[in-house]
This record gives structure tokens, sequence and C-alpha cells, in this order.
């Protein structure tokens, strides 16, 4: 059973990551250990399944199995927001179906993508997912993916079932009008790791994305710099975060990030093919960037990694 309502699902939420053992196999153990390392570390919820968590390359039963071993782990402690997206709407739907069997608090797709699709046909992927589950759906829009306008994720937001929009992108005027046009209870999610801060500020209620796996503690200060209305030290973490970010976004992505993990001081396991893992030793100009970073900005909010 669902526990949060959809207005209760804002702040940190990671977009969260898929960890494989060396063998290309779900691994349940390091999952469980990277949800309480994000739960003592500022995620205020978490989003399973998307696509930092890899999940176009897992297939039906994979996707369902993670779903059921993180809300099992999270046992309600956190609202879940399970991505369900597939370019197929039955398949979309026999996902849905389980994520809310196994307690999830909603359940979010990206638009069906590789064909192009007509405006009514993606309408219609809406209305029949949110119409197969009880629990609230958040329409996950990627603006440089160029598949959906205002006009049409307007329309998609007048379906009863429809109550949120993780909106990535980093110019935030759309996503700012969406917001006034809305209103206070539609929960618009801001997409983009590097416009945190800005996308805060713009009105939106909560960030989902793939760097709050690692540096969660980072942007619970940027929310509380927002909350505080505290423009200069709000600006002074996004910066430091940005550094970050596009120092690790010149590697492959996501499988970077698991690397990134590991210099937390965690066994953060693998990324599956086709995605590359790297070799420590492949990564000397990385983590010298990094710890020359930290060094430069004297940033508590970095010394928790071990570079
Ligand atoms: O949804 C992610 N966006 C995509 C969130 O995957 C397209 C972001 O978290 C990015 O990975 C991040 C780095 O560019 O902002």
């Amino acid at each position: 059973m669902a526990k949060y309502d959809i207005t209760e699902i804002k702040g940190v939420i990671p977009a969260l990551m898929t960890f494989f053992d060396s063998k290309e196999e779900v691994d349940d153990g390091c999952m469980r250990a990277m949800l309480d390392f994000m739960m003592e570390n500022g995620a205020d919820g978490f989003y399973l399944t998307g696509s930092t968590g890899e999940c176009f390359t897992m297939t039906m039963k994979e996707r369902m199995h993670v779903v059921e071993t993180v809300i099992d782990h999270v046992n309600g402690r956190r609202p879940v927001i399970v991505h369900v997206g597939d370019i197929g709407t039955k398949k979309s739907i026999e996902l849905a179906k389980q994520a809310e069997a196994a307690g999830a608090d909603a359940i979010s797709s990206v638009p069906p993508f590789y064909w192009r699709f007509k405006k009514e046909d993606i309408y219609g992927y809406y209305r029949d997912l949110s119409e197969s589950v009880e629990i609230p759906l958040v329409v996950y829009n990627i603006v440089l993916a160029g598949i959906m306008d205002m006009d049409l994720i307007l329309k998609i937001a007048g379906l009863p079932r429809v109550k949120g929009l993780k909106y990535t992108a980093r110019s935030h005027d759309e996503m700012g009008c969406l917001k006034e046009m809305l209103g206070p209870d539609f929960m618009i999610y801001s997409g983009c790791d590097e416009m945190a801060f800005s996308g805060l500020c713009a009105g939106a209620d909560g960030i989902i994305g793939s760097f709050y796996n690692a540096i969660p503690d980072l942007y619970q200060k940027i929310v509380k710099a927002v909350k505080e209305s505290d423009i200069r030290e709000g600006m002074r973490l996004q910066k430091l975060a940005d550094q970050f970010i596009f120092a690790c976004l010149k590697y492959d992505f996501p499988s970077i990030l698991h690397n990134v993990m590991n210099w937390r001081g965690l066994e953060s396991g693998y990324s599956r093919r086709p995605f590359y893992n790297y070799k420590e030793e492949e990564l000397t100009e990385l983590k010298k960037e990094l710890r020359a970073l930290r060094e430069k900005y004297r940033a508590a909010e970095l010394d928790c990694f071990k570079l």
C-alpha cells in the first residue's frame, strides 16, 4: 500500500542507480547498503528504475525485482516513485501494476520514444497508464529529447491521476510557468542536477537526479539555502556541485557514478554492458581534478571523498 500523498514527496530524491555485481546481476546487498547510505545522508525519497537506474538494459522481471527489494528495504521510511517507462503501453502497465502492488507511492514515465509517436498517441499512452492504477503518475519530460511541448504536457496534466512532472532542462521558464498554471498541489520536480538551485528558485517542489546518489548531503544544503532565501549560499553550493558534475561528465555516464561512490568509501558495484566500467587507474586525472576542487573551495561538503 502506498504510504505518502504526492504532496509529501519533495526535497532531494536520488534517481536511484541500479547496482550490479561483476557478473551483471542485480546486487541486492549493495542496493540495500546504498539505500542506507542515502537515507543517512539526506535522501528525502527515491525514484527507481529510471535512466540513471539503467532500466532499458533490464528485463521486466529484473525491474520488478529492484522495485520489490527497494520498497522492502525502505519500509515506508521514505516515499518511492517507480519509473515504469517503456515504448509499449502494455509493458508499462504491467510494470505500473506491479509497482502499485509492491507499495510504490507513485509511478512515473518518460513518453514513448524511438519512433516519432503522434501527440495523440503520447496522450493516449499517459491516459491508459494513469488509468491502470490508483496511485498518482509523474510525467517525465526531458526537454532535449524534443518529444513533448508545453501544450501536450498541459493536456496530459489534465488527466485525473496525473499529479506531477519531472522536468529536465537547463532553462526553467517553462517549468516555472507550469508550476504557476498547475497550482501548489501539482508537484514539479526539477531534473537537471546542474540547475537544482535555479529549479527550486523557479518553484520546483523537489529535485530528482543522478548525482543525488553520491552527494545527497550537498544538495540537502542547497534545499536548505533556498528555504532560508540564502541566495549567496545557494549559489556557492550549486557552483561547487556543478564543477563536480562537469568533471565527472567528461567520462561515461552513468557508469562513472559507481567510481564516484567508491570514493565515498562505498562498494558500489558495476554498470551493465554496454556501459563501460572504468578501472581506478584510468581515473587519475578525474581524481586530481576533484581533489583540486575540494581544496580550492576548502569545501567541507566534499571532504567526505577518499580521493
Ligand atoms: O533526470 C538526469 N537527467 C538525465 C535526471 O538522465 C537526462 C540528471 O540527473 C542528469 O543525469 C544530471 C547530469 O547531467 O543532471
